[in-house]
């Protein structure tokens, strides 16, 4: 991966998105208060250049919103959807049943239960209704694992994928080079 593909994204560009294609992944929250944390979902699909789009949808303020988000994601040529929220997080959860997509959980640290509430609300998703869940403020694994299944079936992609992990190994060889000194 280039580093000159990384762009840093401003709030608002990434609440517009690029509208001239189609959005293979949904990145939603509950909230704008949410959005310092799941950029790191949109800053790993720009690495990877897969189009998204970034959506503030709430299951408690605007549940009739997350009902038709949900359920038209798929027809619209959603693949896969980024879910994250702080609280009593309801949102990956709700959107999980209304939609057969994949749904990604990113639990907020939105509270001052320091984000066990929310990742207890989103992990602990009763059988039949899968939520896959990552770490408490954890958007840059969402959008990882976003890339890993759209991977699947995309040699391509598998090999960006490939050459993240060997970019990351070499990251932590250098910083262990430089204490070596
Ligand atoms: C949740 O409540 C949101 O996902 C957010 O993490 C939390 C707080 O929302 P705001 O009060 O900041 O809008 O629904």
């Amino acid at each position: 991966i280039v580093e000159t593909r990384l762009k840093f994204l401003l709030n608002e560009e990434l609440l517009n998105g690029d509208t001239s294609v189609t959005p293979r992944v949904g990145i939603i929250m509950g909230s704008d208060s949410d959005l310092p944390v799941m950029k790191d979902a949109a800053r790993i699909l720009t690495m990877f250049d897969i189009p998204y789009e970034v959506r503030i949808v709430s299951a408690h303020r605007t549940p009739d919103i997350m009902f038709s988000y949900a359920s038209s994601a798929g027809e619209r040529g959603i693949q896969v959807i980024i879910a994250g929220a702080g609280g009593a997080a309801h949102l990956p959860g709700m959107v999980a049943a209304l939609t057969p997509l994949p749904v990604i959980g990113v639990p907020v640290r939105a509270s001052s239960l320091d984000g066990l509430d929310s990742l207890l609300s989103i992990v602990q998703m009763p059988r039949g209704v899968p939520v896959a869940t990552v770490a408490i403020n954890n958007a840059t694994n969402a959008g990882l694992l976003a890339v890993r299944m759209l991977g699947v079936g995309d040699a391509d992609l598998q090999a960006s994928m490939s050459q993240y992990l060997e970019d990351t190994k070499n990251d932590v060889l250098v910083k262990a080079k430089k204490l070596e000194k």
